[in-house]
């Protein structure tokens, strides 16, 4: 859009006017016309690129790290996401990070905690598990699990079980932009399990039942993971029904049990039923996405850009960019997962939508 209009900042330079910009430059300040258009768009403008990352291009370098480095030196062996719009700031998208942990059958990394708030999406492999607050979640394949931030954590791998992969999610370039992250290491580098395991599930994961009593009123989730069997199983059935959009096909938020609202205060998550042949209608809204394909293949139009993705590819949608998805299968349906920073943008009251 022009900026040479009334109201916005037109002024010329002029050689008074050059002097005049030195003079205030050296005592730290600026004349708020030479930048106020490029500091207040007409309408947001992400510097994160659409993205798209290949699991089969990685997943060779993500193995190769099980020589290279151990969780004791590393903490965490983790591939993350470069977006190649955002510099040092490890964003994937707007303010999320994301990235591939792997782990060998018999290995664990030490426990910690921090300000940020975490979620993996399990990808492959037998036998991992995490223990969050001493509460041990096991992890299958396309379950969703939460980190809510100020847990102590740590993963690891049965020793019976295979190599893992799975995909980290967090707002770590959020909290570093906002300079609130704190990080500790626990005092006993493991976590005793203090509960039966996933007793998360067996206390708040029953449908549209919760106990009765008092009940736990923490800003996250109470339940640690979303399993894929009753999710996909959710996401068939609101279709069968009817239920969905043109512009996102059957879109069914995770939700906090207690609440409705969503599983952790600054990130939020969603699966998405494409059925065979959709193409959704195209549009944009504010708030940034991380996608991983967890069924089918199909393709993603973001900004004019075509991404075709498979089973396991991870890609981004920057706030503000226009998009649709396509099931790329007469047959059979897409199954999309993604985590957002809507929980933030909603709470700030700047979500705004519309179809292009
Ligand atoms: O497991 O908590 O990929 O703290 C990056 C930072 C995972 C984790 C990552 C982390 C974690």
């Amino acid at each position: 859009m022009q900026d040479n209009v009334e109201g916005r900042a037109r002024v010329e330079d002029t050689p008074e006017l050059q002097a005049y910009y030195a003079d205030i430059a050296k005592l730290d300040a600026g004349a708020l016309w030479t930048v106020a258009n490029v500091i207040e768009p007409w309408e947001p403008k992400s510097t994160s690129l659409p993205m798209l990352w290949r699991y089969q291009d990685l997943r060779p370098h993500v193995l190769r790290a099980l020589d290279l480095v151990t969780p004791e030196r590393a903490g965490r062996r983790v591939v993350y996401m470069v977006n190649p719009g955002r510099g040092d700031t490890a964003a994937a998208v707007g303010w999320l990070y994301t990235g591939l942990q792997v782990m060998n059958p018999g290995e664990s990394a030490s426990a910690h905690r921090h300000s940020t708030s975490a979620l993996r999406f399990i990808m492959e492999g037998e036998g991992a598990y995490t223990i969050v607050d001493g509460h041990k979640v096991t992890l299958g394949r396309n379950d969703f699990v939460l980190t809510p931030n100020g847990t102590w954590h740590e993963h690891g791998v049965e020793a019976g079980g295979t190599a893992c992969i799975w995909q980290d999610g967090l707002d770590i370039p959020l909290v570093n932009a906002l300079e609130a992250n704190f990080f500790q290491v626990h005092p006993g580098l493991r976590q005793n399990t203090a509960f039966p395991v996933d007793d998360t599930s067996a206390t708040y994961g029953a449908p549209a039942l919760h106990p009765v009593g008092d009940l736990p009123h923490g800003k996250a989730s109470p339940l640690l993971k979303y399993e894929w069997a009753p999710t996909y199983a959710a996401l068939c059935a609101y279709a069968a029904a009817g239920g969905g959009t043109p512009a996102d096909g059957a879109l069914m938020r995770y939700v906090n049990p207690l609440t409705g609202g969503h599983v952790m205060p600054t990130i939020g998550a969603a699966m998405q039923r494409l059925a065979p042949g959709q193409h959704t209608s195209a549009h944009r809204h504010t708030g940034s996405a991380v996608y991983q394909c967890a069924k089918g293949a199909g393709f993603s139009i973001i900004d004019g850009k075509c991404f075709d993705w498979q089973e396991r590819d991870i890609f981004v949608v920057p706030s503000w960019a226009t998009h649709s998805h396509a099931n790329a299968s007469a047959t059979d349906d897409a199954v999309l997962f993604q985590f957002n920073d809507l929980p933030v943008i909603e709470a700030l009251g700047l979500y705004r939508e519309e179809g292009v």
